[in-house]
């Protein structure tokens, strides 16, 4: 370490503090710290080990903060974020790239120079008036190939306590490292704060909000800003880090759930599965019968010709909103458990307990919101009428304190993936569940082919169409078409992929009615893990093979209790045609115009399943029953 670093350090961080960083040992580390504690120059600094006794100053700091607020079970706290401040800022969100480099027009970025200029001045001073909270922590499991070591700067505690939710630590794995250097860094500050409900503090200068992602350094800066999307270093601010990493290296980093299938004799198979936000990812990972490992995030890597995958968190950042007694029984039961849980954007009662929209029970006639002081029909500035919650409220807890926990969360292995799922919210087009021919099928027509609609829950119209590759798009720290070349290269040399899905629980009917009700995705999965070995024929169709009616009866009964109607079957998994040969279209044109860097193949398997279609709607007509194929 240069002498003025570690000037800077012996005087900022007090003896204790600098005692900690010595005993890592590790100039790059250091070197950082220092420059960062220059520049932002906070009051204090306090430098966070594994240890219960830091971690529960860190718990401490967020109350005292007013970044949390206690509640009325023992554990559970509350976070505001500004009311402006409520998710991902998609805008203000950019790659700072290199001159020469491009990112196709679909990635937000901007000049690297330019932009590390501006951050920079933006942080200048920031902390003056805050604790900085230095922490240490891992993605993936401890001591595996998988694990990347974190480094968090922030001046938010509830930050650095959310992250002691959501990641292993890396206090002591930094030390074990010693002298290494490809660790992620992460600078935030929440900038200068003002009041909210219940004594609580947010960001006020949402106007200078950046997100600004150093690919070259590995650096990510976060400003003015307060919601875990945007703060919380180790979740999607590393995500974009960890594509652009993995795809120098050949594997994997997806936006995935990945959890246990429970098969006949105790057979457990691994499934991974992407859904765009809103569009059943954790409730597909929490489904009743089987077991959770992730929601959110996972590594993928080859091992021995199978493919392994692990989650990055060992924590759930989930969406409240409609999580009910009924549906959702071991969260519930956890949501009301006391422990370590950290609310968001939820409506807090009188009595401190906390309301959000779909809960069961009637909604309380007041209480405090991120918007304040809460009374049904309140409006904002814009006069449109405030929610009790946020649509986007969460919660935050470690996965330990599920019932329906994996035990393989922390193996450092991972777990051997058998079959890859990719859901998007579809009203008229893909059958409930599909296989795909082969890997190459599956990444091109399932994975890069994703669409969603939009929904009521989020700005502008309903029911559009967004094209979300592997819903990914808005973690991509690597050019589109580069990034589903990765994908298909990683399958090429495996001599047994998983096998590739889409499930589809949004299908509606002619009368615009949902085909499906929400409990049938328990069969899918069933149905899944059967294909993955070879256990169940299915029927070859233009897209891809569907499940037999027989098999399907027999899974509702068994796991349901349920019968299932050759009518519904019929109307389910009937093939639509035009709707598919539209949805080619659209891709095609998506592909050709909005990817710079598209490669071939992927035309060529849209163009081979556009003649499938085609074929068989001379034959059969636009809609087309399973029959048709038998
Ligand atoms: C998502 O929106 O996909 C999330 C929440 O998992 S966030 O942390 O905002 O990305
Ligand atoms: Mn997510």
């Amino acid at each position: 370490m240069n002498e003025k670093a570690k000037n800077i350090l012996k005087t900022r961080l007090g003896q204790e503090g600098y005692q900690k960083l010595d005993r890592i040992n590790n100039p790059k580390l250091n070197q950082f710290i220092a420059k960062y504690v220059e520049l932002c120059n906070p009051d204090r600094v306090f430098v966070s080990t594994d240890s219960a006794e830091d971690i529960n100053y860190i718990r401490q700091s967020a109350v005292r903060d007013r970044g949390e607020a206690e509640l009325a079970l023992k554990g559970h706290t509350i976070h505001f974020d500004g009311y402006y401040d409520q998710a991902r800022d998609k805008e203000t969100t950019k790659f700072l790239i290199p001159k020469g480099v491009a990112l196709g027009p679909e990635i937000n970025s901007m000049d690297r120079d330019e932009g590390l200029k501006e951050i920079y001045q933006i942080l200048k001073n920031i902390m003056r008036g805050h604790e900085l909270y230095v922490r240490f922590f891992c993605l993936g499991p401890i001591n595996s190939e998988f694990t990347i070591p974190c480094i968090q700067l922030t001046d938010s505690a509830y930050v650095a306590h959310s992250e002691d939710l959501l990641y292993r630590p890396g206090y002591e794995e930094f030390k074990r490292l010693g002298d290494y250097k490809q660790f992620f860094k992460f600078v935030h500050s929440q900038g200068e704060l003002q009041p909210a409900g219940l004594g609580l503090e947010v960001s006020k200068n949402i106007d200078k909000r950046r997100i600004y992602i150093d690919l070259k350094d590995e650096t990510i800066y976060s400003t003015n800003t307060q919601y875990g999307g945007n703060t919380i270093g180790l979740k999607k601010l590393a995500m974009r880090l960890a594509i652009n990493r993995a795809s120098k290296e050949g594997w994997l980093t997806e936006h995935m759930l990945i959890m246990g299938v429970h098969g006949p004799k105790g057979r457990v198979s691994y499934l991974l599965g992407a859904f765009p936000s809103m569009c059943g990812k954790t409730s597909t990972a929490m489904i009743e019968g089987e077991t959770i490992v992730g929601d959110d995030i996972a590594y993928i890597r080859k091992k021995d010709g199978e493919v392994h995958a692990v989650n990055v968190e060992r924590g759930m950042f989930g969406i409240i909103q409609g999580v009910n007694s009924k549906d959702d029984a071991i969260v519930w039961k956890t949501l009301h458990t006391p422990g370590e849980i950290i609310f968001s954007n939820v409506l807090v009662t009188e009595e401190k307990g906390v309301y959000w929209i779909g809960k069961d029970g009637e909604a309380p006639k007041k209480g405090i919101n991120h918007s304040g002081e809460w009374t049904p029909g309140k409006k904002d500035a814009e006069g449109k009428e405030i929610s009790p919650s946020h649509k986007n409220a969460r919660f935050t807890l470690d996965i330990k304190h599920l019932e329906n926990l994996d035990p393989k969360l922390n193996d450092p292995d991972g777990v051997m993936v058998s079959g890859i799922i990719y859901g998007g919210r579809d009203s008229d087009t893909l059958v409930p569940v599909e296989e795909s021919f082969s890997w190459q099928h599956g990444i091109i027509i399932k994975g890069a082919a994703l669409e969603s609609e939009t929904t009521a829950a989020t700005l502008g119209k309903e029911g559009v169409r967004t094209f979300n590759p592997m819903s990914n798009l808005d973690f991509l720290s690597i050019p589109i078409g580069k990034y589903v070349a990765g994908n298909l290269n990683f399958g090429t040399d495996l001599p047994n992929p998983p096998l590739i899905f889409s499930v589809n629980y949004f299908l509606r009917g002619s009368d615009g009615d949902f085909l499906n009700d929400k409990y049938a995705k328990r069969v899918w999965l069933k149905w899944m893990e059967l294909r993955a070995h070879k256990e169940v024929d299915a029927i070859e169709t233009p897209t891809g093979f569907i499940p037999k009616y027989g098999d399907l009866v027999k899974l509702f009964k068994e796991t349901l209790g349920q019968d299932y109607s050759k009518k519904d079957y019929n109307m389910q998994f009937t093939i639509r045609v035009p709707e598919n040969l539209a949805k080619l279209d659209r891709l095609t044109e998506i592909y050709k115009t909005r990817v710079t860097d598209t490669p071939p193949i992927v035309f060529k398997v849209f163009e081979e399943q556009r003649q499938r279609l085609i074929k068989a709607r001379e034959k059969y007509g636009d809609y087309i029953k399973p029959a048709s194929f038998v």
